[in-house]
């Protein structure tokens, strides 16, 4: 069986851990493409990269390239081209430059991969991905924006902190839009399948709810000049491998919504099952008036980025 490709839209700091986590996974081989400025340092990620397969022992095909006719054919599509926020930016102040950058990118991306499986990672997150799709016209289930992914893993990882446990038995969802917005449940999360909310006092829940809304904003400040990477690399491999391997794990992602949890037209962080079909399916979770008011006010937030998208695209 031939090896699969997947195309990194973006070399920067997301893009270069990326390109090293789908080497090290055996994902396929591996197109790392910026601008023509930064070529030489695509090219020289991917190098290095490569140089190291022999020691590390994955086989993978690793290269650099600021020309679209590189990516042609592609089976993954992963865009993190466009710029991060600095510390005392929003994700929405970023929205003027991205989707510039988002809209060109969508118009190559649309020739050269018709059948890619796309995962977003460009921030306004929700009003990118609605971007992206509007350009490429790709179906519903082959376009998804990573947040929910990441924003679960920093819950989970929190919980783990504050239990002293393993964060492979805290599992846990985070509904809603990449940003404060966003809807932790902790009603749902679990320890080795114990309620959270018979392991934890009410005020160290909200304290994790909290540094789970803000937690992005908390390495901005921290990093000084850009914002995570690290995390977000691995969780947008891990719905690229759910993909690739027909897993069909259970990913909160940024999924289009066409009457689910009676949202129309949006894209909205969600859990659905990512196989083989791309975002096969999305699952509906009953809520609490409480959380369903939560995640209508993260809503309004999207739609708000969604409209300036719509104005411009
Ligand atoms: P950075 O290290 O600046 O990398 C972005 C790369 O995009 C740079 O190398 C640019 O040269 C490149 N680029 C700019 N314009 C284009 C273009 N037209 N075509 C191709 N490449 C281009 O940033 P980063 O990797 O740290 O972050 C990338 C994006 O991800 C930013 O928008 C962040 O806000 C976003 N981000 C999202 C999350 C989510 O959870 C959704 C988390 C962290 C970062």
């Amino acid at each position: 069986m031939a090896r699969k490709k997947i195309a990194l839209i973006g070399g920067g700091q997301i893009g270069g851990v990326q390109a090293l986590l789908c080497a090290q996974k055996e994902l396929g081989d591996v197109v790392v493409l910026d601008i023509p400025a930064v070529e030489g340092t695509v090219k020289g990620k991917a190098l290095d990269i490569a140089e190291s397969t022999a020691i590390g022992g994955y086989d993978a095909k690793l290269s650099g390239t600021s020309d679209y006719a590189d990516i042609e054919g592609s089976d993954v599509v992963i865009v993190t081209a466009g710029v991060p926020r600095k510390p005392g930016m929003s994700r929405d102040d970023l929205l003027d430059v991205n989707v510039k950058i988002i809209t060109d990118v969508a118009n190559q991306v649309r020739e050269r991969c018709p059948g890619a499986f796309c995962i977003i990672i460009t921030n306004p997150l929700d009003s990118m991905v609605y971007g992206f799709r509007k350009i490429t016209g790709f179906p519903k289930n082959m376009v998804c924006g990573m947040a929910g992914v990441l924003d679960t893993s920093r819950f989970r990882s929190f919980v783990s902190m504050e239990l002293d446990v393993s964060v492979e038995d805290v599992a846990a969802t985070v509904l809603g839009g990449h940003g404060p917005t966003m809807v932790p449940l902790p009603r749902l999360c679990t320890v080795g399948g114990i309620p959270l909310t018979e392991l934890l006092p009410q005020e160290k829940i909200d304290a994790i709810v909290a540094r789970t809304r803000e937690a992005g904003t908390e390495i901005v400040k921290l990093l000084g000049n850009g914002s995570a990477f690290f995390s977000p690399a691995v969780s947008s491999i891990a719905m690229a491998e759910s993909y690739l391997k027909d897993k069909k794990r259970v990913l909160p992602c940024a999924a289009y919504l066409e009457g689910e949890y009676d949202i129309n037209g949006y894209y909205l962080g969600v859990p659905v099952i990512i196989g083989a079909g791309g975002v096969e399916k999305v699952i509906e979770v009953k809520l609490t008036g409480e959380e369903r008011a939560l995640l209508d006010n993260s809503l309004n937030a999207v739609k708000k980025a969604v409209e300036e998208v719509d104005k411009r695209i």
